[in-house]
């Protein structure tokens, strides 16, 4: 294991400051007192980043001229969150910081505010891809991440009058970006299209890749990694025979096709999208990042013995949108240098490792094969020859036939396609899945064939989340607490370390101050949605939140219809209010802009929102707030004043989350489902201390047998629980639409007769279970208990911990010596 460098950067605030004004001085050119608190942020992220320089070096020397094997992380995703407060505590200057930037007349909070939050992820995937990179570096472990710069982000979401959701682009670059430097120096150029003569390709048309660096520094480990994201540029960028013709727009037609390649992230989760161009962005990213890892371990040399490439960098393929690097670095191989399709092949299959993320079958990509043939002709003819070489291997390990057609690479059907996943597994050393749970579906269900005939390649990594960000930064009440409760804050990079905290949750005293932190943050919370959003909210409800894409699977449905029918209930006198712990409802979430159920699920989410929160009936009671635009600024906010969270997705759907996991740890108890990571998260907190409902995957499977969605059986769900109909009537009646009775008519048509995620077939057992949630939480004491013992045994969903079940079971590789200066 690394040595670990101090924590504390010597410098004093004083000096900090004085390095603040230099980079207002020499960098952005205002004097201290022209600066706007824009200025300040730049300056302060400037200086920070100097702070680091001296360890990216020594780590990325330390890299290329040691022997610990590196990661690669591609990952079309990266979603990363604002730098600013992270670097800090990295660099050991959280405190200079404060105190300078007071010095400078600033309020540290609102400098840290001035930071712009990137958006280049989706959700999930994106920021695992961003905890993964943190624990990298964190633990030593010589690392890239590789990926996207996009120009344009995860789009904005705003809600019209109506509630419905309203998408703008996030221009994300349009504020001054102090973290990523552009590196021209380090340019390489991709090729697209033209065709193949013989096995010689011969393309079309080329961009370039310029690097955009940002440093990844690792938490006391005296690391800073590197994440770089390419962006697309053209070749030339201005044709200037036909701007002389006065052509204006044709001569840069160039320069708009080679930069669309990066111009925008996909807004899509967990569905398919199949278009060109996002084939084009991720051949693009992974033929850059294939390039540049040869280039870095084998400096200067052009004819490389790249045998040893394996023992130098493995690549994990995060889903399978980089997976066409497998087909890529085949073509480097063969082409580029020239090795025997035996020795690339050899290489090749000892490099890349696959992370599966999901279990829709419709998640998983398929290329149309006349697609990839047109934009990629030789990558064609390459993983024609892998399907051929590996229906040859499959035939000496099984005589079934359908068997082997149903593992083809590449689809038999009439229109031909590449499955992406199953390439990854053929050429892969490892495969794994989330959580315990979905890697053991994924060998029984989505991959059987491969798990059959291949079951020393599967295995399981269940996901992580960074401790720093998640729990040190987004909550320095709680973290203090622990410090105390520990004395020590050893946990911050040592997370089983809050089992320490077990005896506590019996120490009333300790009971009583967690409680009070709680509270402090939902006075903080209040205050940040009042400011942010409007919203006045009271600090002295059960804080209950669902935070997560919007997706049918996940079942916001279910929480808006037992939010209806307890409303209903008051409403009707069949329940009184002053039985109710009050309680306020949070919703944060994006649909993608072409799904159209979950923007439904939006708009009646926002009205219910409306009605119940104008309603004298409910005041003080129940309350729904729909904060929009959720991103991870809000996450950290929301999180830390959590009392519920929810995970009531449909059992064997979720494959993992992480959600789950930073509000366990942040002494939030979760209504869940036996789904991901749930299990495992209900198994370490003690079954007691956590609030299990809904049907289990066999149950599920059981009931999808009886033609559960095929044979509209939802419906007498529907006709046999009083409080359900009651519920859904209210949605069909106009009651949240200004009683217009067509506004979700396809949302309640689709519970009614097909509910292919049985929202209804859960409801009974989701009130039942909030009956005794409500009752668990007028026992403050009680709940603070189980809370502590959340917090006390989640130490093993820290991402360092994923990171090294990574290293020891997937990676084969470690932390590198520790540097000696
Ligand atoms: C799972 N994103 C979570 C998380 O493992 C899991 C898909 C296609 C295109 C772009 N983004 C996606 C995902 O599939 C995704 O985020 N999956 C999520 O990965 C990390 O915890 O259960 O749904």
């Amino acid at each position: 294991m690394a040595a670990i460098t101090a924590p504390h950067n010597p410098i004093s605030a004083t000096d900090f400051a004085n390095e603040i004004r230099t980079e207002l001085k020499y960098t952005q050119g205002v004097t201290p007192k022209e600066a706007t608190v824009d200025d300040v942020y730049v300056a302060a992220a400037t200086a920070v980043r100097k702070h680091l320089v001296d360890s990216w070096e020594t780590t990325k020397q330390d890299m290329v001229n040691g022997n610990t094997k590196a990661v690669g992380y591609l990952s079309a995703e990266f979603l990363m969150g604002r730098q600013l407060q992270n670097a800090l505590l990295n660099a050991g200057l959280t405190d200079q910081f404060d105190a300078a930037v007071k010095e400078l007349g600033y309020d540290p909070k609102d400098v840290i505010d001035a930071e712009y939050e990137p958006g280049l992820g989706n959700g999930g995937l994106g920021r695992l891809a961003a905890c993964f990179i943190d624990s990298l570096a964190s633990l030593g472990v010589p690392a890239f991440g590789y990926g996207i710069q996009y120009q344009y982000g995860i789009f904005k979401q705003k809600f019209d009058e109506d509630g419905k959701q309203i998408e703008t682009p996030d221009y994300w670059l349009l504020k001054e970006n102090p973290w990523g430097h552009t590196d021209y120096n380090r340019q390489v150029h991709v090729s697209f299209g033209g065709k193949v003569e013989g096995t010689k390709w011969v393309p079309a048309w080329s961009v370039r890749a310029i690097p955009v660096d940002y440093m990844v520094p690792g938490y006391k480990s005296g690391r800073v990694n590197t994440l770089r994201l390419w962006t697309a540029k053209a070749e030339d960028e201005l044709d200037l025979l036909t701007f002389n013709k006065s052509e204006y727009t044709k001569a840069v037609a160039n320069q708009i096709q080679a930069e669309t390649i990066t111009k925008i992230l996909y807004p899509e989760d967990s569905t398919k999208v199949g278009k060109q161009l996002r084939l084009e962005q991720q051949y693009f990213f992974v033929a850059a990042s294939i390039q540049d890892a040869i280039r870095t371990f084998y400096p200067g040399q052009d004819k490389p013995d790249l045998t040893t490439f394996p023992q130098k960098i493995c690549f994990q393929l995060n889903d399978t949108h980089p997976v066409i690097g497998i087909a890529e670095l085949m073509r480097v191989l063969l082409d580029d240098y020239g090795y025997d399709w035996d020795t690339a092949w050899d290489i090749t299959s000892h490099t890349f490792n696959y992370t599966c993320h999901t279990l829709l079958p419709e998640a998983l990509e398929q290329w149309p094969v006349s697609l990839i043939s047109e934009l990629l002709p030789r990558h064609m003819q390459i993983i024609n020859e892998i399907d051929r070489r590996f229906v040859e291997e499959l035939k000496g390990l099984t005589s079934d036939e359908e068997k082997i057609d149903r593992m083809r690479i590449i689809s038999t059907d009439k229109e031909p396609k590449v499955r992406m996943a199953y390439l990854a597994t053929a050429a892969g050393q490892h495969v794994n899945g989330v959580a315990e749970l979905h890697s053991e579906l994924l060998k029984d269900v989505t991959l059987k064939d491969f798990s059959d005939l291949f079951p020393q390649k599967f295995t399981n990594v269940t996901n992580g989340v960074t401790p720093r960000r998640f729990v040190k930064i987004a909550n320095p009440r709680m973290s203090d607490l622990i410090t105390e409760g520990l004395g020590t804050d050893a946990w911050i990079s040592d997370l089983e370390m809050l089992k320490g905290l077990v005896p506590l949750a019996d120490d009333p005293e300790f009971v009583k101050k967690f409680a009070e932190v709680k509270k402090a943050n939902k006075r903080d919370f209040a205050a940040f949605a009042k400011r942010k959003y409007g919203f006045d909210v009271d600090p002295n409800t059960m804080f209950n939140s669902m935070i997560k894409r919007l997706h049918e699977y996940k079942r916001q449905a279910l929480k808006i219809l037992s939010v209806i029918s307890t409303y209903a209930n008051i409403k009707s006198g069949k329940i009184n209010p002053d039985d109710l712990v009050p309680r306020t409802v949070f919703f944060g979430a994006k649909a993608a802009p072409g799904y159209y159920l979950a923007k439904q699920t939006i708009q009646l989410i926002n009205n219910v929102s409306r009605v119940i929160n104008n309603d004298p009936a409910v005041k003080g009671k129940l309350a729904v707030y729909f904060p929009w635009n959720y991103n991870i600024e809000l996450a950290e906010n929301l999180i830390p004043a959590t009392d519920l969270d929810e995970q009531i997705s449909q059992a064997g759907k979720e494959a993992s989350g992480t959600g789950n996991m930073k509000f366990a740890l942040n002494g939030a108890l979760t209504v869940g489902t036996l789904d991901g990571a749930n299990v495992e998260i209900r198994n370490l907190v003690g079954a007691e201390n956590f609030f299990l409902f809904g049907m289990n995957v066999d149950e599920v499977t059981d009931l999808y047998a009886k033609g559960y969605d095929t044979k509209g059986l939802s419906h007498d769900y529907y006709e046999s629980d009083p409080d359900l109909k009651q519920a859904i009537d209210l949605v069909a009646d106009g009651t949240f639409s200004d009683g217009d009775k067509d506004t979700y008519k396809d949302l309640v048509n689709d519970w009614l007769t097909k509910d292919y995620f049985m929202t209804l077939a859960d409801f009974r057992s989701y009130m039942d279970i909030q009956s005794k949630i409500e009752e668990t939480y007028r026992d403050e004491q009680k709940w603070a208990r189980m809370a502590v013992l959340n917090v006390a045994n989640s130490g093993y969903f820290s991402s360092d911990r994923s990171i090294e079940d990574y290293l020891e079971r997937v990676w084969m590789t470690g932390p590198m010596p520790a540097h000696r200066a």
